[in-house]
């Protein structure tokens, strides 16, 4: 049963917010809570490393490649290794999906959700000190406690989240989430090791001035991509481009804009992947007033094949994805 929302000042903490915050959920055993407040304090641990990275020896290539074949950094596989212990340890997840492991994870069989997780979104920007992520989905197990876990669990429409959410890294660490009753935005405060209110009800403006697209790859653009970014300029918009996901996001929630990642000729599916990438930050856009979608179709409509899969993906202020669509 759903309940009227408590407003809470800013300020208030994350755990008191969650708490307070219980009652919205449909199941509420506080299952759900308890593995945010996991994830949260897993980002607290991979923040404390990505603060250090220049100092001990955790910057640059582990020497072994992730599920699409990219170099993985070291800190890559410590962020996904900090995830998976926060997530195995709190023993509400039955299963765990990830953008560093091939397979999904096998986590609690009796839990009764399903995650979905990039662990360090960015990873081009590790070493050079720039914003990177964390992006997470969170699903309602399908099959019954105690059994195997099956493909009606793992494969899941982005609109059926319950839960989903970003961390960022950035100037300040921020962890911003939605259960589906819209979008509020943590800081965290490191010398009190805890997140803190800091933007209530996120709405993104239904129109900006920025678009977000890694223009290097024109030419492998179709004529649609390159009439849509003549547009932008004719429409005299800034271009701002990060190569982190979530940072490019981030911006894009707060002030308007778009974010585009199409078909290239090399791979007519993009390079995000819908499951760990791209549903979340549709869901957190659609609370938000937003919008995402692979160009045709609503992201979150999407019924994913695979584990991995990718997809394109454009995403921000409803007014500027609407227009990018025609
Ligand atoms: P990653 O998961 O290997 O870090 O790749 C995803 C990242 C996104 O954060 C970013 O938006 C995009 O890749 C940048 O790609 P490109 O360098 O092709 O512009
Ligand atoms: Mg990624």
């Amino acid at each position: 049963m759903e309940t009227s929302r408590i407003a809470l000042p800013i300020g208030t903490t994350l755990d008191r917010f969650i708490k307070n915050n219980q009652d919205q959920f449909q199941y509420t055993s506080g299952e759900l809570s308890q593995l945010l407040r996991d994830i949260a304090l897993a980002s607290k641990v991979v923040n404390r490393e990505i603060n250090k990275a220049g100092l001990i020896d955790i910057m640059g290539s582990a020497g072994s490649q992730n599920t699409g074949g990219e170099q993985q950094q070291k800190l890559d596989v410590l962020a996904n290794i900090r995830f998976t212990r926060a997530l195995t340890k709190g023993g509400e997840a039955c299963a765990l999906i990830s953008e560093e492991t091939e397979s999904y994870v096998d986590l609690n069989n009796n839990g009764k959700y399903v995650i979905a997780i990039d662990p360090l979104d960015g990873s081009s920007n590790i070493d050079v000190n720039v914003s990177i992520g964390t992006i997470f989905s969170i699903y309602r197990r399908k099959s019954q406690i105690g059994l195997p876990i099956t493909d009606q669990d793992i494969l899941q429409r982005g609109e059926e989240q319950v839960a989903a959410g970003y961390i960022l890294y950035g100037s300040s660490t921020m962890l911003v989430y939605t259960t589906g009753h819209g979008v509020n935005g943590f800081t965290y405060e490191p010398s009190l090791g805890e997140y803190f209110l800091s933007h209530p009800d996120m709405i993104i403006p239904a129109e900006g001035k920025t678009y977000s697209i890694n223009e290097g790859l024109a030419n492998s653009f179709s004529e649609d991509v390159k009439n849509y970014l003549q547009h932008c300029k004719d429409s005299h918009y800034t271009a701002r481009y990060i190569g982190s996901l979530v940072a490019d996001f981030h911006r894009n929630l707060l002030k308007g804009g778009i974010y585009i990642y199409p078909a290239t000729a090399k791979d007519a599916h993009g390079k995000l992947r819908l499951m760990y990438e791209c549903n979340a930050l549709a869901f957190i856009a659609e609370q938000a007033g937003g919008k995402g979608t692979d160009g045709k179709e609503r992201i979150l409509s999407i019924k994913p094949k695979s584990l991995h899969q990718r997809t394109p993906f454009y995403v921000g202020s409803s007014k500027m994805v609407e227009q990018a669509m025609k």
